[in-house]
């Protein structure tokens, strides 16, 4: 005899969802706390991420792929539209969206935007309302940005949280992975992400770059690692060779910094989080160059990785 609430594979469910929403509406910040451990950078600044980044949540009762994507927005560039079409890619691999929308912000024409692209999707996927951010705010006004959110759109489930505070992280987890289909883990028990470890890296720069950053710079800062060996005979460091590409030279002046000081400080951020990340020392060595309007510019945006 089968029971109705035990499906096949022991009840065991398995599958993908993704987080999206406005640049900063704290996605990425979300897909940490859920996972236990950095697997995305994240800043106050929007556009932060821009490709998507796995992360895989681990529980008794199911395995849940998270798929951090990049803030959908009105594109300005060649690298916006990039991320809005990477986004939109994404949504109709998933089994659940989440669309996340911040506490501290009215609801407005950009959450309304994105509802109406996920309402064109062609498969039912269904959408979980997410109010993030809610330690910003006093309680009644999540209940009235709960209120706003529900005429967004047809949403199967809502639910106000904190990535900050964790209020109510355990229980999205439990809402998501209750919409994924029975099945299997499809990654190994452990495993936290599938990027690449060089990718993370790059990221890990990326970051500590963007701090302190404003206006347009943020934007036009990429990041690659060019190589990434073991000291010859020494097996407890790691060189690190990357590049920082800005767009013009002015930008270049300011991430270098007098005489290289923010250039040697965004190093010394970047190396701890490097280390801590892959358990061993490490030697960055790395520079900055110029790769002029690399965001409106089809041949490096493919050089770049996008
Ligand atoms: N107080 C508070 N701040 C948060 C929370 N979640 C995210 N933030 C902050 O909001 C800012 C944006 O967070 P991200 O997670 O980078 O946002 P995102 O949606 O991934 O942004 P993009 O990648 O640019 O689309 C950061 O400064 C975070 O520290 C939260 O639960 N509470
Ligand atoms: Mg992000």
């Amino acid at each position: 005899m089968t029971t109705t609430d035990h499906g096949p594979d022991g009840g065991f469910r398995s599958g993908f969802a993704c987080f999206v929403g406005r640049p900063n509406a704290g996605k990425s910040t979300l897909t940490n706390a859920l996972v236990g451990t950095k697997v995305a950078i994240t800043s106050s600044k929007p556009q932060t991420t821009r490709h998507t980044i796995r992360g895989i949540v681990h529980r008794a009762d199911g395995q849940l792929i998270l798929v951090d994507t990049p803030g959908l927005h009105r594109p300005r560039t060649l690298l916006g539209q990039r991320l809005n079409d990477l986004v939109r890619e994404t949504w109709s691999e998933v089994d659940v969206v989440g669309l996340c929308v911040p506490a501290d912000q009215k609801v407005g024409p950009g959450d309304k935007f994105i509802a109406a692209e996920l309402a064109k999707l062609p498969r039912r996927t269904p959408v979980i309302g997410i109010i993030t951010k809610t330690d910003l705010v006093p309680q009644q006004q999540v209940a009235e940005q709960l209120l706003a959110l529900q005429d967004v759109m047809d949403f199967a489930d809502l639910i106000p949280v904190s990535a900050v505070d964790g209020f109510q992280v355990g229980a999205l987890a439990e809402l998501l992975v209750g919409k994924l289909p029975f099945g299997p883990p499809l990654y190994p028990d452990g495993e936290l992400t599938d990027e690449p470890e060089a990718t993370l890296v790059a990221e890990l720069i990326r970051e500590a770059a963007l701090e302190g950053v404003r206006d347009e710079l943020p934007h036009s800062i990429a990041v690659v690692v060019e190589e990434m060996k073991p000291r010859e005979g020494r097996d407890d460091l790691i060189d690190v060779h990357a590049e920082l590409f800005v767009e013009r030279s002015s930008q270049k002046a300011i991430i270098l910094g007098h005489r290289g000081e923010r250039l040697k400080q965004v190093g010394t951020s970047a190396r701890k989080h490097i280390e801590a990340l892959l358990g061993t020392r490490i030697y960055l060595d790395l520079h900055v160059k110029i790769a002029k309007d690399w965001q409106r510019d089809p041949k490096q945006l493919r050089r770049l990785g996008f």
